[in-house]
């Protein structure tokens, strides 16, 4: 991470007014109830349910120990198909529980997994699918189910970029068995660290409360082997003040992004993802395709050039998960199984989006891009 005053990074969080945190910060010195289920996770838990408009919901200390425990809760095991185009907390989330991860293709359009690839891929060791609703782009969720209910497969979604994200008529978090999010310092909705998973009853709510708990029951009876997934009062405390400026943090981003792409559209090369038919963005990424030469020469020129000046974007998802050292060697990596993923890859880079962003910064980044690919 660079450090110098005038860096534009990709992202920068969205904090809520130093002052407001104050009085919860006096009331934890003065309880001295630090976590462990302490009373502002149980109003920020609420709180947040409230918000997603959803029933069930565990909050975690990261989204990665949130897919952990409910891949475990949900007790998949065998061969799982999922996205290579994500961050590697999605796959490592499956090895943390031993089971093996298969490949599947994306789509050009919403860069997420192809549904009209997953069928080719199931064979009798696959439980589940775990696609990742890309940078916030809903997944054919629709589609998704009908191929999980035809063989049986659960579906655990990595929800992890759509926080704010509205449908119309349905809930997003509420497709497939369980939804998990990411309240990451790098997410539009940050509680420093932090996660949740959403999932359809109260009975597995209470399962996962005494996984992400050491599997306590009470006081000296342990369920089973759980491990520690607690957020803790000082994250639950941001949370609930953070829920107060999402909203104002997503109009932000849209004008900036509106900005955006008003002028790159104008740059012949760049692929821009700005079709939102059906939802409401949540602009959480500014994701843009490169698309110049065959290999990833211009995008990294474009990365460098940039960089050069203090602006930090991001290759996010480069390298894909399936060229990771880790999954190279699974049958499902190899580049002739993933061309889509593997071409995205190379051409992906993430703009700088964040609510503070000036207009005249945007400007500036999209006359560089000009400038290199003209
Ligand atoms: N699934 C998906 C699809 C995910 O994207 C993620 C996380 C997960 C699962 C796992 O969720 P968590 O267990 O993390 O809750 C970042 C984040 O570490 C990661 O959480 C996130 N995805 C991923 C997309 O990005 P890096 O290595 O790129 O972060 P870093 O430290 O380079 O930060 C990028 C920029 O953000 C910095 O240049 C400046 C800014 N920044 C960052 C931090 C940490 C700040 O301004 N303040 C900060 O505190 O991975």
């Amino acid at each position: 991470m660079g450090n110098s005053s005038d860096s534009i990074f990709v992202t920068r969080p969205n904090l809520p007014p130093l002052e407001k945190l104050y009085p919860y910060l006096e009331k934890i010195w003065e309880t001295k109830i630090l976590t462990n289920n302490g009373p502002f996770h149980n109003i920020f838990e609420q709180k947040l349910a409230k918000f997603l408009g959803v029933n069930h919901i565990n909050l975690f200390c990261n989204g990665t120990l949130a897919l952990v425990i409910g891949l475990q809760a949900l007790r998949i095991t065998g061969n799982v198909i999922t996205t290579p185009f994500s961050f590697p907390a999605t796959t490592h989330a499956l090895k943390w529980n031993n089971i093996s991860p298969v490949f599947c293709d994306i789509e050009e359009e919403s860069l997420n997994i192809d549904p009209n690839k997953i069928e080719t891929l199931i064979t009798s060791e696959t439980s589940a699918v775990m696609p990742v609703h890309v940078y916030g782009h809903p997944c054919d969720t629709e589609r998704i189910q009908e191929i999980a209910d035809k063989y049986g497969l659960k579906v655990i979604y990595d929800a992890a970029h759509v926080f704010g994200v509205k449908m119309k008529g349905r809930n997003l978090l509420l497709e497939g068995d369980i939804s998990i999010l990411s309240f990451h310092g790098t997410k539009l909705f940050t509680t420093f660290e932090g996660g949740a998973l959403i999932s359809k009853n109260e009975a597995f709510k209470k399962r996962i409360d005494f996984l992400k708990n050491f599997g306590f029951l009470d006081e000296i009876t342990i369920t089973s082997p759980g491990i520690n997934g607690k957020m803790n009062e000082l994250q639950s405390a941001v949370g609930i003040l953070s829920l107060e400026i999402v909203d104002e943090e997503i109009a932000n981003r849209k004008k900036i992004s509106e900005t955006y792409f008003e002028l790159l559209k104008k740059i012949k090369g760049v692929k821009l993802f700005n079709h939102f038919k059906g939802y409401d963005y949540n602009y959480a990424y500014l994701p843009i395709l490169i698309n110049k030469g065959q290999s990833a020469e211009a995008r990294d020129q474009v990365y460098n050039i940039l960089k050069k000046q203090n602006i930090f974007a991001r290759r996010y998802f480069y390298p894909l998960i399936s060229n990771m050292l880790p999954y190279q060697g699974l049958r499902s990596a190899s580049r002739e199984n993933l061309p889509v993923a593997n071409r995205v890859a190379d051409r992906i880079l993430c703009l700088p989006l964040y609510g503070s962003l000036s207009v005249k910064n945007v400007h500036r980044i999209c006359e560089l891009i000009k400038s290199i690919l003209q």
